[in-house]
């Protein structure tokens, strides 16, 4: 085969490859709300440079259109077309250029772009059968390997000092890239949802909160005054930091040889988390000082420090100890 299309064939490699190492990369970062986050993004926003450098390269082969015309072309630029939405919208959402569009954040789309391309990217693999061969992995081609990678690091190092150089929004973002937002200020707290729970509205009076085979009313749970000062951090690109306060789930479960407890919500959503960390969760009625309104909430939330916001489950009505390890449940809920 002409060295031209090999170069091709490897640049759709390495560009599928990058995709996949960014898609990793994005929900380890989500994974979790402490240190691996930020690691887990310098190789994610590495990878994401580099598919940049390779566009030029890439653009030159499409425009070339090696070989005949291929079925189902418009498919093909959907899926360029996602991934430069999703990259568009990843460098506004970090430079803060552009951290709200309309409805959504500009992390909402990215990932959103980024989910919807996955099958594509698959369907792109599948229908043309690229295969690796020998000699691509020469030493020619690591060795060009090993330039873009090293490029897209450095281009990624000066993009971040050009953005606290030029004071961009992005300067004031947390490790995991998230933006501060009504912190200490519970009327300005932004309310978000995993992805389709409304909110619901619930009768204090005749809610109850089920732990084990107890019921705990209302009232009894605002007798509880533990208090807590953290940070949720949403996926969706905000965090706000406020003084929370209610109950420690190790005072309403006491001590328990079971390993896991669970949370859940009003709505059906849950999580599972290690009993060992029941006496760091808090079930919270008040932040702020302040009663929870609806939308954050109402008439209990968890709190769950240090992780990030989809597990700080809203509208709980149930807390119940179990004997499957907590890591059997989906790494994220699927409603
Ligand atoms: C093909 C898929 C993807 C590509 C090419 C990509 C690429 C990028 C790029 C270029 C940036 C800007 C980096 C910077 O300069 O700081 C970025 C930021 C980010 N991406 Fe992705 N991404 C993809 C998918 C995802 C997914 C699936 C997630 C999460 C599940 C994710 C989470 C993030 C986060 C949290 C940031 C913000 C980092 C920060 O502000 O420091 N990405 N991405
Ligand atoms: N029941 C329920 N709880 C939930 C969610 C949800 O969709 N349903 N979303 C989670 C997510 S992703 C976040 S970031 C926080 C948002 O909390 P807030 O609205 O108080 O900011 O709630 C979490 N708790
Ligand atoms: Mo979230």
């Amino acid at each position: 085969m002409a060295p031209a299309i090999r170069l091709g064939a490897r640049t759709n490699l390495a560009l599928l490859g990058l995709m996949a190492i960014a898609f990793v990369t994005g929900w380890v970062a989500f994974a979790f709300g402490s240190g691996p986050s930020r690691w887990s993004l310098m190789l994610h926003a590495t990878g994401g440079v580099a598919i940049i450098l390779l566009l030029p390269w890439k653009s030159m082969i499409a425009r070339r259109g090696v070989g005949r015309p291929r079925p189902r072309r418009w498919l093909s630029m959907v899926f360029s077309a996602l991934v430069l939405v999703s990259l568009a919208a990843g460098f506004a959402h970090s430079t803060g250029i552009f951290v709200y569009a309309g409805p959504l954040s500009a992390m909402e789309v990215h990932v959103g772009a980024a989910l919807v391309a996955v099958p594509l990217a698959i369907w792109h693999v599948v229908a043309r059968r690229i295969r690796l061969r020998p000699t691509d992995l020469s030493r020619r081609a690591i060795l060009r390997g090993v330039l873009v990678v090293g490029g897209a690091a450095a281009a990624y190092g000066s993009s971040e000092l050009v953005v606290r150089a030029a004071g961009l929004p992005g300067r004031e973002r947390r490790f995991t890239g998230s933006y501060e937002a009504g912190s200490f200020d519970p009327a300005s707290m932004p309310v978000s949802s995993w992805m389709f729970d409304a909110i619901p509205e619930v009768d204090a009076n005749a809610w109850k909160l089920h732990v084990g085979e107890r019921e705990i009313s209302y009232d009894e749970l605002l007798a509880f005054d533990d208090r807590v000062t953290c940070t949720l951090d949403c996926t969706g690109g905000f965090y706000s930091t406020q003084e929370w306060s209610g109950v420690r789930l190790d005072r309403m479960i006491g001590t328990s040889s079971r390993p896991t407890v669970r949370v859940i919500s009003h709505t059906g959503y849950d999580r599972r988390f290690p009993i060992g960390e029941a006496g760091k969760l808090l079930l919270a009625t008040r932040f702020g000082g302040q009663t929870l309104d609806a939308g954050h909430g109402f008439p209990a939330r968890l709190v769950a420090p240090d992780r990030r916001g989809f597990w700080w489950v809203k509208w709980v009505v149930a807390i119940q100890v179990e004997d499957f390890p907590y890591w059997w449940q989906s790494p994220y809920p699927l409603q």
